[in-house]
This record gives C-alpha cells, sequence and structure tokens, in this order.
C-alpha cells in the first residue's frame, strides 16, 4: 500500500491529486508544521533523513522528492495515462517542466518567502532599518526581476498548447501547480497573466483536485 507522508499546506499535496488522477489506493498519514518555525516535525526524518514532505512508502520502497514521486507513480499506476509517449516533442516539454517545477520556478519564491519573513521577525530595534534595507535590496534587485521573468515565462509557454506538456494534460501540470499557487498566494501571480490565472482555474476545477483536498485537509499555502 503506498502511503504518502503528507505536511500540511505543502508540496504533498500534489502528490494526493495525483494519486486521486490515478484511481490508485493510498493512505495519507499526517504531520503538522511547527506553528513558530513552519518547519516539518521531527518524525518526518524516521521516514527520509531529510525530514522533508512529500515522501512516499510503498512496500520496501522510500520515494522522495515530487518529481521523482510523480515519476514513481505514473510509471506503476498510470498505464501510459498522464505521460505523453516516449521520443515525441510532448514528451521532452514533459520532462522540462517536470525538474523546472523544482528546480528554477521554485527558488525565487522560496527567496521571497524567507526575506518576507526576515522583515516580519522579531529583533532588536537598532536591528530593523538594516535588516529591512538588505531585504528590500535583495527583493528589488534579485528576488522580483527573477519573479517576474519566470512568471512571463510560463505566461507565453501556456500561449503555445493548453497545458505545459501539449493539448493533453500530464503529471507534468500537477508538478507545476504548486509553483503557480505559491506565486498566486505570494509572489503577486494575478490576472494580469490570465492564462496562469486560467491554469490554476481549470486544475482547481478537476474532480480529483478537489477529492484531493479532502484527503489531505485544509490546504492555505504560507504567505
Ligand atoms: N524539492 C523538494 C522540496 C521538499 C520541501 O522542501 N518540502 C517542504 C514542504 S513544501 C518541507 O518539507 N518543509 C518543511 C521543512 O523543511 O522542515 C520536493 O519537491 O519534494
Amino acid at each position: 500500500m503506498i502511503v504518502v507522508h503528507h505536511l500540511n499546506n505543502s508540496r504533498s499535496q500534489r502528490v494526493l491529486w495525483l494519486l486521486e488522477e490515478l484511481g490508485a489506493d493510498y493512505e495519507v498519514k499526517r504531520y503538522g508544521r511547527n506553528p513558530k518555525t513552519m518547519l516539518a516535525p521531527p518524525e518526518l526524518r524516521a521516514v527520509h533523513p531529510l525530514g522533508k514532505s512529500p515522501v512516499i512508502t510503498d512496500g520496501a520502497a522510500t520515494v522522495a522528492e515530487s518529481g521523482a514521486i510523480i515519476e514513481y507513480l505514473v510509471e506503476r499506476h498510470g498505464g501510459g495515462r498522464f505521460t505523453p509517449a516516449p521520443g515525441t516533442p510532448e514528451r521532452l516539454r514533459y520532462t522540462y517542466w517536470l525538474h523546472y517545477a523544482e528546480g528554477s520556478a521554485m527558488p525565487p519564491l522560496l527567496l521571497k518567502l524567507v526575506f518576507d519573513r526576515i522583515e516580519q521577525s522579531p529583533m532588536p530595534f537598532f536591528a530593523r532599518p538594516i535588516a529591512r534595507a538588505i531585504a528590500g535590496k535583495t527583493r528589488s534587485l534579485l528576488i522580483e526581476p527573477q519573479l517576474r521573468v519566470h512568471l512571463d515565462f510560463m505566461e507565453g509557454e501556456l500561449g503555445r498548447n493548453a497545458w505545459f506538456a501539449g493539448n493533453e494534460f500530464t503529471a507534468a501540470d500537477v508538478q507545476m501547480s504548486f509553483p503557480l499557487e505559491a506565486a498566486a498566494a505570494r509572489a503577486g501571480l494575478d490576472g494580469s497573466r490570465p492564462r496562469l490565472m486560467a491554469f490554476l482555474e481549470r486544475i482547481h476545477a478537476r474532480p480529483a483536485y478537489q477529492r484531493a483536498l479532502e484527503r489531505g485537509g485544509a490546504y492555505q499555502l504560507l504567505r
């Protein structure tokens, strides 16, 4: 039996969603973030040494990293669904987006989260203007320009086809959901990028997405 070690408000929501799309049997083991640090609880380290979510166990196999989990699940349970045929241009795009989501889209979103938090953290009053100045400069010179480049790129790519890999919905769309949801929650993704917003609307309307929300519990991304 597949067990999803699911951290609340996290990337593991998309693994639940994929499992619902696949119609596979699975169990959810829930873990709660530390409300102060927002880190995962130490129990997750017993599943995988990094203690991050998502991680799944399936018999003797333990699989971490969303992209690797998605590949594992579609290979075993997809029966050819949600993955373009090998050797096609769609398959190359599929592989690209599967890696791009975590390798390129997430780093500036994570930096935004960290630098926003630095400013809000308690600190001696004399340190606050310095922390604000450093966070402000890093945001305006590095993080925000990078976010704009990525959002514009993704918006343009969805002008080519309805879904990231082509005209069919694939597991790459599941993988891409998290950076886009995070961008909408904390990085200014809004109606000025209508294709990305329409993508979010379309995925949120999928019955499997809705079922996954019921299985995973509250899903509100960190701001
Ligand atoms: N690249 C990894 C990232 C895993 C990751 O950072 N997960 C976050 C949840 S969104 C986490 O476990 N955070 C809690 C912590 O770092 O303690 C993946 O895609 O699986």
